[in-house]
């Protein structure tokens, strides 16, 4: 058996994907959309203050394309407080007004493939601050699931672990090139969801989205092993873009 990665694991994700049902919401009475609204702005903000004091994160964006409309990217401690947000927004005024159109569950990873040998992880700040993300307010996300494949010829998971290593060096290299651009921040879900990993990306400049994932397309580690879900690329709201979005 080849050796596992070690991982690290921060705090939990939920990525969670709705969509607006507009023929409901444009028949609503104003009555109605304005009690809809003040709920999904006070859990909005609730969201916002748990970020504020350290103990979670928020990122909402608006889905460009027909896949979703909107997507919220919650991180938090424990899973029991990712399911009671969705239960929250579920109950909420506003959640009539939406489907659900997708959601991913996982949990912040980093693994040692390029780990500094003799140090504590634990002991580098910066390292910890990664595991528990403030999420950037990056003017786009993009929003992935993939897999290390498991064929017979293109194992991952049958590769030693210093051939793993060499590969995820030049991955992390490439990535390096990216560094200022492109904020990423990589989950585990085996165990979780249907697919191995979400790749979430941070940009304030959508294209370095393309040419960051086109780059690793050509990087062994991706050319060979990667598999990929669909992807979700989108542009930053607040509560009040939201609130707007909805209105115009
Ligand atoms: O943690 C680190 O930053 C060290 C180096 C590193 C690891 C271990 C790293 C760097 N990644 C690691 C692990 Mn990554 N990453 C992806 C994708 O679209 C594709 O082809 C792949 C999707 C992107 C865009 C990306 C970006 N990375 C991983 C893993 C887990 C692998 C495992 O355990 O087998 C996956 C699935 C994955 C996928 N990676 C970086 C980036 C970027 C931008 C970096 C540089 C970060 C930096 O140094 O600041």
């Amino acid at each position: 058996m080849s050796e596992a990665a070690q991982t690290l694991d921060g705090w939990y994700v939920l990525h969670d994907l709705r969509t607006i049902d507009w023929q409901a919401w444009n028949s609503a009475s104003p009555a109605e959309q304005d009690g809809a609204l003040n709920e999904l702005v006070n859990l909005i903000n609730g969201w916002q203050e748990v970020e504020t004091r350290g103990e979670g994160s928020l990122g909402i964006y608006s889905i460009v394309g027909q896949k979703a409309d909107l997507i919220f990217m919650h991180l938090r401690e424990t899973l029991e407080e990712l399911n009671a947000i969705e239960n929250a927004f579920n109950r909420s005024g506003f959640a009539k007004f939406t489907r659900k159109e997708y959601s991913y569950v996982s949990v912040v990873e980093l693994s040692n493939y390029m780990a500094a040998p003799g140090v504590d992880p634990m002991q580098v700040p910066e390292i910890v601050a990664r595991l528990k993300p403030i999420l950037p307010k990056s003017k786009h996300i993009c929003f992935y699931p993939m897999n290390k494949k498991r064929d017979l010829q293109d194992n991952w998971y049958m590769l030693p672990m210093e051939e793993r290593k060499t590969l995820m060096r030049s991955h992390g290299m490439i990535g390096r090139g990216y560094a200022g651009k492109v904020k990423q921040i990589i989950s585990g879900s085996v165990g979780f969801d249907d697919w191995e990993w979400g790749v979430t990306l941070f940009a304030d400049d959508a294209l370095q989205f393309k040419k960051l994932v086109y780059e690793m397309r050509f990087d062994e580690v991706s050319a060979r092993y990667g598999e990929f879900g669909s992807f979700y690329v989108g542009n930053l709201l607040t509560g009040e873009s939201l609130v707007k979005l909805l209105l115009q």
